[in-house]
């Protein structure tokens, strides 16, 4: 006679799948970490992949408006920071997808997404580098934004995303500074540099704060991703957090950000801020923003050069994996 499920097995369960789940739930609620082989439910997995996959085509595609400005840095030295930077911002793309890859999407076929305009990348990166002082801007409210938004992650469930995170903060960290000191020096300069380090910030500002992503009301992905301590908080406490911190910062740097509603308050314990623009997000999510075509068209091209990198790795991987089995066999 066939034995009942037990009282909170599902019906469709088999045994392993409930010691699976009641595993997973038992992480969650210990605040433990999952890791890839660990059971997780399907809907975890794909929420996951989403994110960390958007999170890694952010990294690549956001090296394109700084990497506009190597070639003309002020200076070596302001070269070779950039430099490094756009580098930096490169491998914290291949940390993510390596990480995205332990949920069991080949980077091949995130790759393909992201060319084939399927995937989402940051709002931010469709936007103009168009000064010098820009490259201060993205660094000191981009980078900074990134680092509020980011810093909580390294402490998401899932453990290789968390661990990826933790690298990424510290190198972000770095790129924040640079921003600033670049900001500081042009407000320390000329009148005319003094503007332009002005300029950047006003048009920098309301972007940033959108990378934190639409207002807690119109996001549907929060709520769980905090059951899952994947978020920690929601979009909306981020960008408060991040207004407050930006409002004494800008004091340093002696210029002002385009928001005469700052205020704290005191009730709510939040920052307020200036209403933004969510169609102008909403344009710029459906691929209409000001650079969104530029930016996919010169990822297609970088893709298309670097065939013969991908098909010299993999000769070069069947070559030894056939030698490897030759010997084996000998
Ligand atoms: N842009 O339900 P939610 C960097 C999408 S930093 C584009 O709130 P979620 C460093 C969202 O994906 C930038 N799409 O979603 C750097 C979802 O779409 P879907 C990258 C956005 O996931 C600096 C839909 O709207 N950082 O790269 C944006 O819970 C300088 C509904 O939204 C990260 O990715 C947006 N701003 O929260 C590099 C951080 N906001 O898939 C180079 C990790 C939302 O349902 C130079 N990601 N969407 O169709 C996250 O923390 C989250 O994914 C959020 C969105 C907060 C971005």
């Amino acid at each position: 006679m066939a034995t009942a499920p037990a009282v909170d097995q599902m019906p469709s369960e088999t045994p392993d799948e409930q010691a699976g789940r009641e595993q997973f739930d038992r992480l969650i609620s210990e605040d433990s970490r999952i890791e890839p082989r660990d059971w997780m439910p399907e809907a975890y997995r794909k929420t996951l992949a989403r994110q960390i996959s958007q999170h890694a085509h952010s990294e690549i595609i956001g090296m394109q408006p700084e990497a506009n400005w190597i070639s003309r840095a002020p200076s070596l030295k302001r070269k070779a920071i950039l430099m490094a930077k756009v580098q930096d911002e490169a491998g914290h793309g291949l940390y993510l997808y390596s990480a995205a890859e332990t949920l069991g999407t080949p980077r091949d076929k995130m790759t393909e997404d992201l060319i084939a305009g399927k995937a989402r990348y940051s709002s931010i990166f469709n936007y103009p580098a168009v000064t010098w002082a820009d490259m201060g801007a993205i660094g000191w409210l981009v980078d900074g934004a990134a680092i509020a938004n980011q810093v909580p992650l390294c402490r998401a469930s899932y453990g290789p995303y968390g661990r990826a995170m933790v690298r990424i903060c510290k190198e972000e960290s770095f790129h924040q500074r640079q921003g600033f000191e670049i900001l500081l020096e042009l407000a320390n300069g000329t009148p005319a540099q003094k503007e332009m380090a002005q300029d950047a910030v006003n048009r920098w500002y309301a972007p940033a704060l959108m990378m934190f992503g639409p207002p807690d009301d119109d996001s549907p992905n929060s709520k769980q991703s905090m059951a899952w301590n994947i978020k920690r908080f929601s979009n909306d406490e981020l960008r408060s957090r991040f207004v407050g911190m930006m409002v004494e910062q800008v004091k340093v740097l002696g210029l002002t950000l385009p928001d005469d509603q700052i205020r704290f308050n005191e009730d709510t314990q939040q920052w307020e801020h200036a209403p933004l623009d969510w169609d102008e997000f909403k344009e710029v999510l459906a691929g209409r923003g000001p650079c969104n075509a530029q930016r996919m068209e010169r990822r297609r091209e970088a893709h298309e050069d670097g065939a013969w990198v991908r098909e010299a790795a993999a000769a070069y991987a069947d070559k030894r994996a056939t030698a490897a089995a030759q010997q084996k066999a000998a």
